[in-house]
C-alpha cells in the first residue's frame, strides 16, 4: 500500500467494506476467473483490497512490457507463490531472488534442460505416451469415454518422475490419482485457500484444512524422501535431474545443493514439472475437440510429418508447427500459471504514470494480457492458431505472450513442457478423432494452476490408408 504513492488513482471495485475489503461477491474457489471479472469492468491496472491488504493487478500490454524491464522489476514471491514456502521452500520456484541456493540450482540444473539433455529425454517421453495410448486403446475397446484432466495429469507426472528421477508412480495402473498427486492437489488447493481468508484468522477458520494440509506435506515429503533415499542406494543413474541435483557441483564456485534444498527442489520438480503441463495438454485437446477444422489440419500435419513411424524421432516433433500454434493458442486463452508477481529493485515509476517505491509490486494477470484488445484483435476469445504464425508472431510487440513468465525466473521447464506436450498431441491426433459431449461447456477450475473441470472425450480410432 504504502509502495504506491499515488494509488488512489488505481481503480478498484465500488463495494468495499472496512474490514473484509473487496470480498463481496468473491468466488472463494476461482479467485483468479474473479480477477478477469473486474479486470473486464476496471481495465488495464486496478487494485483489490482482501482483508485489509491493498494489492495491485496489471494486465495492459504497455504496462506488462514495462513490468518486463529487468533492469527495473523483478520476480516478486508473493501471494499463492509465498503460501507454497512451506511445501517448496527454497527450491527453484518458490526462493527469494536474494537466496543464494537459487543462482546455485539455477546453474546446476540449468543444463538438465539443455538441447542434449532434451534429446535424452525424447524416448522416455514416447514410452510414457505409448502407456496412455495404452490405456486410451483398452477404453475405447471397452466403449468408454476418457477422463482428459485425470489421464493427462497421469502421463505428465509419469514423464518428469520418469526423465527427472527415474522413477514410476504407476499412474496409469491406478484408478484413483497417486497419493502423492492428492496430496500435491491438496496442498496447491490449500495455499490457494489461505488468500481468501484474513490472515489472523487462518488458524481458525481452516482449521481441519490446516491438519489435512500438514498431512499432505508429510506425504510430499516421504514420497520424495523415499525417492532419494532408493538413488542413493544404487547409485548415480544416467546423470538426470535427481543425479545433478545430489552430485553436480556449482561449475564455478564448486558447491553443492544441500539434503534440505535437495528435498525442496525434487518437490518443486515433480509438481512444476506436471501440473502445468497436464492442464495445457487438457485444455488443446478441449479446443482441437471443439474445432474439428482445426483438429483435422493439425492432423493432416502429423500424417505428413511423421508418416506411419511409430517411433517419431526428437527432430520430427518441433516440425510439427501448427501443432506448436494449436498449443499455443491454447496457453494464450488458458495460461495454467495464470498469475505471476513483479517488484520493483528501485524507487520507480511504471509505465511513467504510476510512482513505486522499491520493493512495491504488481500481480501480472495474464489470461487478461493474453486478450489485450490492442494486441489481439477485437475477437479475442476466438480460438484461432494462425495468431502464431511466424509473421503474426513478428507482427506484434515483445512481452505480450507471456503464459511461462519473464526474465531470469521465467520457467526453467518451458521446452520441456513444450517438447512433451506437441510430442502427445501429435500421437493422440494421429491414432484417434477426438469427440466432445455437445453439452460439454468448459468450466475452469483453479488451484493455483487451472484445469478444465470434468472434460471427457469419447474416441474412435483411425483407420489410415498406409
Ligand atoms: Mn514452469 C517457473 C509456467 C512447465 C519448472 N513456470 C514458471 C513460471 C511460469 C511457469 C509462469 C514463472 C512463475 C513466476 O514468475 O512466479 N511452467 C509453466 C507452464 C508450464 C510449465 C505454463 C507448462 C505448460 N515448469 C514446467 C515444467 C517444469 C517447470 C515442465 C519442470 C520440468 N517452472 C519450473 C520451475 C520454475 C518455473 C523450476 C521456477 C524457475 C525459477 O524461478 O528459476
Amino acid at each position: 500500500e504504502r509502495g504506491w504513492p499515488e494509488l488512489h488513482r488505481i481503480p478498484h471495485p465500488p463495494r468495499r467494506l472496512p474490514l473484509l475489503g473487496d470480498v463481496l461477491g468473491i468466488d472463494r474457489h476461482r479467485p483468479l476467473q474473479d480477477s478477469l471479472r473486474h479486470a473486464r469492468a476496471l481495465g488495464p491496472i486496478f487494485r483489490r483490497r482482501v482483508f485489509g491488504n491493498e494489492f495491485v493487478l496489471v494486465w495492459g500490454a504497455r504496462l506488462v512490457a514495462d513490468l518486463a524491464d529487468e533492469s527495473r522489476f523483478a520476480k516478486h514471491v508473493g501471494l499463492g507463490v509465498a503460501n507454497l514456502r512451506p511445501v517448496a521452500g527454497d527450491g527453484l520456484f518458490t526462493a527469494y531472488n536474494h537466496e543464494p541456493n537459487w543462482q546455485l540450482a539455477h546453474d546446476v540444473l540449468a543444463p538438465g534442460f539443455s538441447r542434449e539433455a532434451m534429446e535424452g529425454y525424447h524416448g522416455m517421453m514416447l514410452s510414457v505416451a505409448g502407456r496412455l495410448t495404452d490405456h486410451w486403446d483398452r477404453r475405447l475397446a471397452a466403449g468408454r469415454t476418457v477422463d482428459v484432466p485425470g489421464d493427462m495429469t497421469r502421463l505428465t507426472l509419469e514423464t518428469i518422475a520418469r526423465t527427472g528421477f527415474g522413477h514410476d508412480f504407476g499412474s496409469f495402473e491406478r484408478d484413483r490419482p497417486h497419493p502423492f498427486v492428492t496430496a500435491m492437489v491438496g496442498t496447491l488447493g490449500y495455499a490457494q485457500r489461505l488468500n481468501t481468508v484474513p490472515v489472523p484468522l487462518a488458524p481458525l477458520l481452516l482449521r481441519t484444512a490446516t491438519r489435512r494440509n500438514a498431512a499432505d506435506m508429510a506425504c510430499l515429503n516421504r514420497t520424495v524422501d523415499e525417492l532419494v533415499a532408493a538413488r542413493r542406494r544404487s547409485g548415480a543413474g544416467e546423470g538426470d535431474l535427481l543425479d545433478r541435483m545430489l552430485a553436480t557441483a556449482h561449475p564455478v564456485t564448486g558447491e553443492r545443493l544441500s539434503p534440505q534444498n535437495v528435498r525442496k527442489q525434487v518437490i518443486t520438480f515433480l509438481v512444476a514439472g506436471h501440473e502445468t503441463t497436464s492442464g495445457a495438454l487438457s485444455f488443446a485437446l478441449y479446443y482441437l475437440a471443439r474445432h474439428p477444422e482445426i483438429a483435422a489440419r493439425a492432423r493432416a500435419e502429423v500424417d505428413r510429418v511423421w508418416g506411419d513411424t511409430p517411433h517419431p524421432r526428437y527432430d520430427q516433433v518441433a516440425r510439427l508447427r501448427y501443432v506448436r500454434r494449436v498449443l499455443d493458442e491454447s496457453l494464450r486463452l488458458w495460461p495454467t500459471a495464470p498469475a505471476f508477481a513483479r517488484e520493483a529493485r528501485e524507487d520507480t515509476v511504471l509505465a511513467a504514470e504510476h510512482p513505486m517505491r522499491r520493493g512495491a509490486w504488481a500481480l501480472v494477470l495474464t489470461p487478461m494480457l493474453h486478450r489485450a484488445p490492442e494486441v489481439w484483435g477485437p475477437d479475442p476469445e476466438r480460438f484461432d492458431p494462425d495468431r502464431f504464425t511466424p509473421a503474426a508472431v513478428r507482427a506484434r510487440p515483445p512481452h505480450t505472450f507471456k503464459p511461462f513468465g519473464t526474465g531470469a525466473r521465467a520457467c526453467i521447464g518451458r521446452q520441456f513442457a513444450l517438447h512433451e506436450a506437441t510430442l502427445v498431441l501429435g500421437l493422440l491426433l494421429r491414432r484417434y478423432e477426438l469427440h466432445a459431449d455437445p453439452g460439454y461447456r468448459l468450466t475452469v477450475t483453479e488451484r493455483l494452476t487451472l484445469m478444465p473441470e470434468g472434460l471427457r472425450l469419447r474416441l474412435e480410432r483411425r483407420h489410415r490408408p498406409p
